[in-house]
């Protein structure tokens, strides 16, 4: 059975020079995070590196219509179609350096631990790196996956705008992946995500690998109040209409209806106050809400607490308001035959495992709508992820891509 690299971290080079890992050379922040948004010039020299590594190693690199990345390794046989790796390669705007990195680049060094090691495998070897999986800079979240499962059309994905005013379409297109190939079209037999955890559970429970057994659900929303832009010093306070005070409102409230739906979580991640001037009252707000849970049934029984927290407060401070769900991913949950490859993987590996469902969402979400697909978990030091401390163990790392190969080889010989 071949090693990831002699069991230890996978430090990848470039034609002998040396990258770090986590493909820091591309967006590295000085806090040792990664600020990489998606279709920046870093994601475009990142996807260049990555498309030089892959073809290093023979393979062939197609990109899709919205800047899905799929590289291929022929197999033994051209009769099945291939086996993937992947994750993604854009980060948050203070993200770490292994959200999604590490995904894609474990899956890299699976490829070269297989070339280095002359094994073809039966099904051909695919390497996955899908388009603006954070949703960070063009909302919603998992956008070029989603189009590639036919959640979204190309032309939504296109229209969807950054905070900037520069749509997806033209970034796309500016950093030259506007690929030929329409989405959807670049199938794969079976889809292996490795990710962090992002959360608390392996570390505090002292393992290693976590099987995904399935992700929460996910809504997305985004409310306007509009009130009435005042000057701060000559407006009485009984004659204001002040849209920020009603966001303060509509914040606390999603927490609340967070805490009162057990296992739910609630967050408002970003507050665009207009004109965000010290001496004029709010007369508008925009702000995002995350929503997820487990289940659906709790996610639509929060919506419509949602619906009427928002109307109450717009109504009590006289604001007009606007609310729009603009993401609904249903709780997923992963494929048995991908996730026994993943535990014999974890076991030829010598590696003990805990089930868990994944509190992030992941590109693996809208891969399962379209072939069978498992993910594998390492741990996130102190649980902390979404910031430039996140860190995982080499250790952990190289574990984590042992098991994407062992979890790979076990599930070609099923082929
Ligand atoms: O939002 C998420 O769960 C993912 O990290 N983008
Ligand atoms: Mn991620
Ligand atoms: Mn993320």
């Amino acid at each position: 059975m071949s090693t990831i690299n002699g069991g230890h971290y996978p430090a990848l080079s470039h034609r002998g020079r040396a990258v770090r890992p986590d493909g820091y050379a591309f967006g590295g922040t000085p806090d040792g995070g990664i600020a990489r948004l998606t279709l920046s010039d870093d994601d475009r020299r990142v996807r260049d590196w990555l498309t030089a590594q892959c073809l290093d190693l023979g393979m062939t690199m197609t990109v899709d219509e919205v800047g899905n990345m799929f590289a291929l390794r022929p197999g033994r046989r051209s009769d099945v179609l291939p086996l993937a790796m992947g994750s993604h390669l854009d980060t948050q705007p203070t993200g770490g350096r292994f959200d999604g990195v590490l995904g894609v680049l474990a899956g890299l060094e699976v490829l070269r631990t297989l070339d280095a090691a002359g094994v073809v495998t039966e099904a051909p070897l695919m390497l996955v790196n899908w388009t603006n999986e954070e949703g960070a800079r063009f909302a919603p979240v998992m956008l070029g996956s989603g189009v590639h499962a036919g959640l979204f059309s190309r032309d939504y994905a296109n229209s969807r705008t950054d905070a900037a005013g520069e749509s997806f379409g033209d970034a796309l297109h500016r950093i030259g992946y506007q690929g030929p190939v329409p989405s959807g079209h670049t199938r794969f037999g079976a889809m292996f995500e490795l990710h962090i955890e992002q959360g608390p559970i392996l570390e505090a429970e002292g393992f290693r690998i976590g099987v995904v057994t399935g992700v929460q659900g996910l809504r997305w929303f985004e409310f306007e109040l509009t009130g009435v832009a005042a000057h701060s010093g000559s407006t009485p306070m009984n004659l204001r209409h002040d849209a920020l005070r009603g966001a303060a409102q509509v914040i606390e409230g999603v927490h609340r209806i967070a805490c009162e739906n057990v296992g739910a979580v609630g967050t408002v991640g970003s507050l665009d106050v207009r004109p965000n001037s010290r001496n004029v009252i709010p007369g508008q707000v925009r702000a995002s809400i995350d929503l997820r849970h487990p289940e659906d049934r709790v996610l639509d029984e929060m919506e419509r607490e949602i619906e009427s927290l928002v109307a109450e407060v717009a109504a009590s401070h006289a604001l007009g308001h606007k609310l729009e769900r603009i993401s609904r991913t249903s709780p997923v949950t992963f494929d048995p035959g991908c996730i026994s490859a993943i535990s014999a993987g974890a076991a030829a590996a010598g590696f003990a495992t805990r089930d868990i469902v994944s509190g992030a969402v992941h590109d693996a979400v809208h891969a399962a709508a379209v072939a069978p697909t498992g993910m594998i978990f390492v741990p996130s030091q102190g649980g902390l992820s979404h910031n430039p401390a996140e860190a995982t163990l080499p250790e952990d790392c190289a574990a984590g891509a042992q098991v994407l190969l062992d979890a790979l080889l076990a599930y070609d010989l099923q082929c």
